[in-house]
């Protein structure tokens, strides 16, 4: 039987990367009895990090699910990436729950990505939990990460459980609306009542008149109350806190150690008793067959609608699209419907993730996440529905690649197979792009950094056996030119029997920038008749694929073809493309050609003591500054510089910033390279066309 909706939690546990979400999401299934021994990222036992390629780093690259019940209810925990190379993945995870359990390391201080997380919640509509983990180092500074959550994200934390001994070590928590201590035992995870010592019940009286009062706010007849005794009975602050949580008005905030494996019970009674169920939250749109917005009640008893968030792909099970529940209830063996691809889908088995391994059951409701083997051809971002009631949920918005390798097969004649297997690779991580590059005929494979992409090769190689290296990043410059000029093409061979003859006169002039390619017939009195026209244009596009300045594709140019001359036996469409193709190469190398560089937009988020050495560098990189804007203690930075000056800016960024800093890079436009540029691109463009195995 499907739980009962009340009773069901699904969480994602999100925050910047290494703060902990991986160790905390493995010490609540192990104090949930979900396991029988407490996964550890550093051992590689984690439950939620299994992949070869994350534990070989100590960092999530996918999102992974476990569930297990506690206290009645049926939680799952998606354990999701922080590191900025993957949370493309993150964003989309979260579309599979109910609410966030954002981490923040205790630590140190909160960086701009935490904004990130935070704002997706926010779009969603999802209510926010912190976790304040690594509270046992010397370091960690809870004040402090509460003034940062207040002014960088405009949260309202409200501290529901703080260290027993503040202070020193952390070795118990308070809580703070019951005012109970609980002391741990080493880091088993088991735990006593302990008395609360002087020290901390001072401030855990304060403590709790916040929470009363983020409680009372709620709603007027709790505030009445409150007003009148001048406190709130348990049981009216657990309602109270719910509500506002649920408004997005109030976050609570737990004090915890992953590591020490401290105040993880309190967590997972946090988690069920203030994140909401399913059933509390605001339907979800989509549209019907006709076009009109529905909203899709979380009704256990309304028509089944179920959006896919993740592919994973295994080379020996295949494909399993894990989807949640949004509306309705589903059983094993039922047929819906895909209502983008019209294809009618049959479930077989459903499952849960339970890590790397699933767990086959009869049925799933709202709120809750299944996986389902094999469908025809469904894919992540899509909407599987009741077939009588096609509904579809608004899909995935792409994530544009910020970098692009060329990669070429370890072994010779493997090309195509290691093709294949990017191709795959791409169902599962929506984030990376594989195409061919159409003047060298190599493989590209475009991702959120190189870390994404260095990756990705490593699963090549793991899951379907082709090894590739990874060759220089590579800029997609264009060619275009500067002038307007006349040219002429023509083609007249006598081979033989009849010979071969066109001949064609062009003009060739520039475009505003983005204007792509343009083609204008101006042929009067038929001097070349209508039907070699579209071979002329064959002819000049196949010479835009590659430019003379350095062979890289030529845009915004527009061609007119004005005049010409054939002959009755010996033209023919392939005399026109040939004398088309002419014409172009011989009127573009007068046309002032020059090259074009892509600009990406990039946000550097630096604390406020290393902005001069950053800006200085952005400078010498060719960055056009757009503006400055202080968030908390960090300044961001805006500008547009040169793709070319920043295929490589991580591990700079890092070194100028002791790792404190982060950024963000989308693609902006294309402008002409600086003439005194031009050779050099020139030049090394050259030198890796002439190594081996560039077409
Ligand atoms: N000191 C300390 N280290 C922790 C704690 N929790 C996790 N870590 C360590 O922080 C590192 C990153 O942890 P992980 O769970 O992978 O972080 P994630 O990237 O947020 O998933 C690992 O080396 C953990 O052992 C904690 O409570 N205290
Ligand atoms: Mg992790």
């Amino acid at each position: 039987m499907a739980a009962e909706p009340s009773r069901i939690r699904t969480v994602a546990v999100a925050g910047q990367g290494g703060v902990g979400k991986t160790s905390i999401a493995d010490a609540l299934v192990f104090a949930a009895g979900g396991a029988t021994r407490l996964g550890r990222v550093d051992d590689e036992t984690s439950l939620f990090d299994f992949e070869p390629e994350e534990m070989r780093r100590r960092c999530s690259i996918t999102t992974s699910l476990h569930h297990f019940a506690w206290n009645k209810h049926e939680v799952t925990i998606l354990d999701t990436p922080g590191q900025g190379n993957f949370v493309a993945d993150t964003h989309y995870a979260l579309r599979g729950s109910c609410g966030v359990v954002q981490v923040i390391d205790a630590s140190t201080p909160l960086r701009a990505e935490a904004s990130k997380v935070w704002n997706w919640a926010g779009e969603l509509g999802q209510p926010v939990l912190f976790v304040l983990n690594k509270c046992e180092r010397p370091e960690a500074d809870v004040d402090a990460r509460l003034e940062e959550l207040r002014e960088q994200l405009g949260a309202r934390p409200v501290l529901i459980t703080v260290a027993l001994r503040a202070g020193e070590s952390m070795d118990g928590v308070v809580d703070v609306v019951s005012g109970c201590g609980y002391a741990y035992e080493n880091d088993s995870g088991k735990f006593k009542a302990a008395p609360v010592p002087a020290s901390a019940a001072e401030r855990v009286v304060l403590l709790r008149s916040a929470v009363t009062e983020a409680a009372a706010e709620s709603d007027d007849e709790l505030l009445e109350k409150y007003l009148e005794a001048g406190d709130l009975s348990l049981d009216d602050i657990r309602k109270g806190l719910r509500k506002s949580i649920l408004a997005r008005t109030v976050q609570p905030v737990l004090c915890v150690s992953a590591s020490a494996n401290v105040g993880i019970v309190q967590l997972l009674d946090a988690i069920v008793d203030l994140m909401p169920a399913p059933s509390e939250l605001p339907g979800v749109a989509a549209k019907n067959e006709d076009g009109a917005s529905v909203v899709l009640a979380p009704d256990p008893a309304s028509p089944f609608a179920g959006f896919v968030f993740k592919t994973i792909v295994d080379p020996h099970v295949g494909h399993l699209s894990v989807m949640r529940v949004v509306s309705g209830t589903v059983t094993a063996d039922t047929n819906v419907i895909n209502p983008m691809t019209r294809t009618k889908e049959r479930f077989g088995h459903l499952l849960k993730l339970e890590g790397r391994k699933t767990k086959e059951v009869d049925s799933a409701t709202v709120g809750e996440v299944i996986a389902v083997a094999k469908l025809r051809d469904t894919h992540a971002g899509q909407t599987l529905a009741d077939a009588a009631h096609p509904v579809e949920i608004e899909g995935f918005s792409p994530v544009t690649p910020t970098i692009s390798f060329a990669v070429e097969a370890r072994k010779r004649g493997e090309e195509d197979k290691a093709a294949q297997g990017l191709h795959k690779l791409c169902e599962e991580d929506l984030a990376l792009h594989v195409d061919r590059d159409e003047e060298t005929g190599e493989i590209l494979v475009s991702g959120s950094g190189q870390l994404h992409v260095e990756v990705a090769c490593e699963r090549l190689e793991r899951k379907y056996s082709v090894a590739v290296v990874l060759k220089a990043p590579k800029v997609p410059y264009r060619e275009t030119v500067r002038a307007k000029v006349p040219a002429h093409g023509r083609l007249k061979k006598q081979s033989g029997g009849h010979g071969q003859f066109a001949d064609c006169k062009i003009e060739i002039e520039p475009m505003q920038r983005g204007g792509g390619f343009q083609f204008v017939d101006k042929i009067v009195g038929g001097s070349i008749p209508r039907n070699y026209i579209p071979a002329v244009e064959k002819g000049v596009r196949d010479a835009l694929k590659a430019g003379t300045v350095a062979g890289y594709p030529v845009v915004d140019v527009k061609v007119t073809v004005t005049d010409g001359q054939y002959h009755d036996v010996d033209s023919s469409e392939m005399a026109f493309k040939v004398a088309g193709s002419m014409a172009f190469k011989d009127g573009f190398a007068q046309a002032r050609p020059t090259l074009l560089e892509p600009f990406v937009l990039i946000e550097v988020s630096v604390p406020d003591e290393c902005m001069g050495d950053v800006m200085g560098d952005l400078n010498s990189r060719r960055a056009k500054v757009e503006g400055m804007e202080q968030r908390g203690h960090a300044q961001v930075i805006r500008a547009k510089v040169p793709m070319a000056e920043v295929l490589r800016y991580a591990p700079d960024l890092t070194s100028m910033t002791s790792g404190r800093g982060s950024f963000e890079i989308a693609f902006s436009h294309y402008e002409p390279v600086p003439e005194h540029l031009v050779a050099k691109i020139v030049s090394e463009s050259n030198k890796n066309a002439a190594q081996p195995g560039h077409g």
